[in-house]
């Protein structure tokens, strides 16, 4: 197929938004074999199915590196108690927090799990999200968590979307170890992580990193079992306080470190060094009220790559619109439009360890947005518009 009369932002290595005016695209199966201008198209890509754009925007697809979409119930009481003056980290002390969708995903049928994720899912697919990570983490018993697992690979039987499953045992101490998070991570935790891996249902293993769920003691302990199984591993860093999270993933060489807002100077230079990720949330930043910015700054000059996600969730960030996320980026983080789109294209799939997609060149997956768009720096200056036109996955539209 070749695309024709398109406006293409590339995201080619080194060039800004790489935009192209006129151009052309030809795809063949799930890959891009050519883009370039379209008075430029090799004679042999020409003469078969040909779908003028209209001067359409193309970019490539957009990816959510970070959510939390498989959970049970809902927490807008806790959103009430928040807005009367409650903490989170009060609540989840209390019991309430990420504990409270812990019982409701314990309490929940898995077909209904999966009905209710792809609620969820379905509107990021609908703003040309092609690949979504899912994160366990509301189990916290081996059943609970091989069911979310499960489900979130079911995820992509019933949608065209990828999913790469992350293993979030290590996201809170559950209510029958409260105040033994080490015996959690022994008896519970570790046996989970290498039932689920020898099930094929873990890409890559994550932790919470915080004084309200493990410290990287725990959290090195869990990551030593991924380095057995030769899993790469993530972690929520530095959220809400700075206990040496960050560090510690970049040390193992982490695909990345999420959140991020108390990340110190230090903490992007050891980022940058180990080529980790720094996936920024600001639907968590925004929800929470947080006030600390993530260092930005920091990220820029040590040139660490920076992604975006929505950290789709019940409790910290009920945030299902990835557009939404990258607008949050600019006006919340102050990223440049051109930040906000390479965060939840390339740098989102390196983050995922993925380099076959997120930049429109030669030999990439044929994975596209087709936007109702004149330039890209459009996707993230709106709030609440979605002008995706068409989605191409896998080659297909
Ligand atoms: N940080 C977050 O923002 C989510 N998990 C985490 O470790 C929040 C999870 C929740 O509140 O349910
Ligand atoms: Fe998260």
């Amino acid at each position: 197929m070749l695309l024709t009369n398109a406006t293409i932002s590339t995201l080619e290595h080194g060039t800004g938004f790489g935009l192209i005016d006129n151009g052309a695209i030809a795809l063949q199966g799930d890959r891009i074999v050519w883009v370039g201008p379209e008075q430029a198209v090799p004679a042999h890509l020409r003469g078969g199915r040909t779908r003028d754009l209209g001067g359409r925007l193309v970019t490539p697809a957009l990816i959510d590196c970070h959510t939390h979409v498989v959970f049970g119930g809902n927490r807008a009481a806790e959103f009430e108690q928040r807005l009367n003056g409650a903490s989170y980290e009060e609540i989840a002390r209390a019991g309430g927090g990420i504990v409270s969708t812990v019982t409701a995903t314990r309490d929940a049928e898995a077909r209904d799990l999966l009905a209710d994720a792809l609620t969820r899912v379905d509107a990021l697919i609908g703003e040309g999200v092609t690949l979504i990570e899912v994160k366990s983490g509301y189990g916290l018993d081996r059943e609970t968590e091989l069911k979310m697992l499960r489900v979130a690979r079911e995820i992509a039987a019933k949608r065209p979307v990828q999913v790469r499953t992350s293993f979030l045992g290590a996201h809170a101490v559950p209510p029958e170890y409260s105040g033994r998070p080490d015996a959690y991570i022994d008896e519970v935790c570790i046996p989970t992580l290498r039932a689920a891996f020898a099930e094929g249902l873990v890409d890559a293993v994550d932790g919470f990193c915080e004084g309200i769920a493990f410290d990287t003691e725990q959290i090195a302990r869990m990551y030593e079992v991924a380095g057995q199984f030769g899993l790469p591993v993530k972690l929520h860093a530095e959220q809400l306080s700075n206990i040496g999270g960050t560090r510690l993933a970049a040390g193992r060489g982490a695909l990345s470190a999420d959140h991020l807002e108390y990340a110190t100077d230090n903490d992007a230079r050891a980022m940058a060094a180990a080529g980790t990720v720094a996936v920024l949330l600001p639907g968590a930043f925004y929800t929470l009220r947080e006030t600390q910015l993530p260092p930005v700054q920091a990220l820029r000059d040590h040139r660490v790559p920076m992604a975006v996600a929505t950290d789709c969730n019940p409790g910290s960030s009920p945030l299902a619109s990835i557009l939404l996320a990258m607008n949050m980026a600019c006006t919340l983080f102050r990223l440049t439009p051109l930040e906000a789109l390479l965060g939840v294209t390339a740098h989102a799939a390196r983050a995922l360890g993925l380099s076959d997609r997120g930049r429109i060149v030669a030999g990439a997956r044929a994975d596209l947005c087709i936007w109702d768009a004149a330039h890209p720096a459009e996707l993230a200056y709106r709030i609440g518009f979605n002008p995706l036109h068409a989605r191409i996955f896998n080659g297909e539209a």
